[in-house]
């Protein structure tokens, strides 16, 4: 898929979301345990009950993989299900890989081509070796760490080098391996205190921001300063959606969940236009 098309999906559904299908087999209903595949069961029903309020899933591939065998299984199976039913969805394989050239190439094909995301969450502190294999994939967007969202970002992205944070001349160098079109940064909802000098250096690409709920990020906040002339956002929220209720109506729960987020982001869509 290419950004364009996500971003007429944001203004048809008024909608910036992204959910992400971080799916613990510890913390999905209990009654879901006698299926066949209680990760694929539980990401049917919260596709089938939230598509209509996002524009974008992320399935951390930490979850799946954490299962062996199984849960790459489960991870095919849902992101099949969504390409052949919703393909209008933007798919994120969030993995954060990255290696020597050689080995990349390796990484991009397993998630651009076997597994069919759209985009892949990548760790650029390698260099642009092991950046350039996944764009040379057309129509698959790269997603660069860019600021996380998590408090070690301190320990070595917001130490200073050259007069500038390290996560900034990160930023400043990668830009220039691809452009707008096939790369995309991620930047944690956590850090609004950054996003203008973000903003300031990739005024044109899209942004990631993960960190909205669960770990307290502020919608507003955070589109205050990172939205741009042509939106240029999609915003994650994982926990704070699928595990909105672990009873017979989770998926529901789920949906109300995002419908919040949707019909918020749907009012700071209409105030800037
Ligand atoms: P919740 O905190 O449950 O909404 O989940 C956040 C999701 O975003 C998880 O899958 C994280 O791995 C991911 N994430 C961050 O939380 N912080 C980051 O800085 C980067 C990511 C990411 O790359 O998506």
């Amino acid at each position: 898929m290419k950004l364009d098309d996500l971003l007429i999906q944001i203004k048809i559904k008024s909608s910036f979301l992204c959910i992400g299908l971080d799916t613990d087999m510890n913390k999905i209903p209990k009654f879901l345990l006698n299926e066949d595949d209680p990760i694929f069961s539980f990401n049917k029903s919260i596709i089938d009950h939230t598509n209509k309020y996002c524009v974008a899933y992320k399935l951390n591939t930490a979850f799946y993989e954490s299962r062996g065998v199984d849960g790459w299984a489960s991870m095919k199976k849902t992101i099949d299900y969504i390409n052949n039913n919703y393909p209008e969805i933007f798919t994120i394989a969030d993995a954060k890989r990255a290696d020597i050239g050689n080995t990349s190439k390796m990484y991009a094909q397993s998630f651009f081509t076997e597994m069919n995301f759209d985009s892949l969450t990548i760790n650029p502190y390698m260099g642009s070796d092991s950046v350039k294999p996944f764009l040379e994939f057309k129509n698959k967007i790269t997603i660069l760490l860019g600021l996380t969202s998590n408090l070690g970002a301190e320990d070595i992205q917001l130490k200073t080098s050259n007069n500038d944070y390290i996560f900034m001349e990160m930023i400043k160098s990668s830009k220039l391996w691809g452009d707008h079109n096939n790369m995309m940064y991620v930047v944690g909802a956590t850090k609004t205190e950054f996003i203008q000098k973000i903003r300031r250096e990739i005024p044109d690409h899209f942004l990631l921001v993960p960190g909205v709920g669960a770990q307290g990020g502020d919608l507003n906040e955070v589109c205050k300063y990172a939205l741009n002339d042509n939106i240029g956002i999609i915003i994650n929220s994982s926990r704070s959606i699928i595990y909105a209720s672990t009873n017979e109506g989770f998926a529901i729960a789920a949906a109300n969940q995002a419908k919040i987020l949707q019909v918020q982001m749907s009012a700071i869509l209409d105030e800037r236009n």
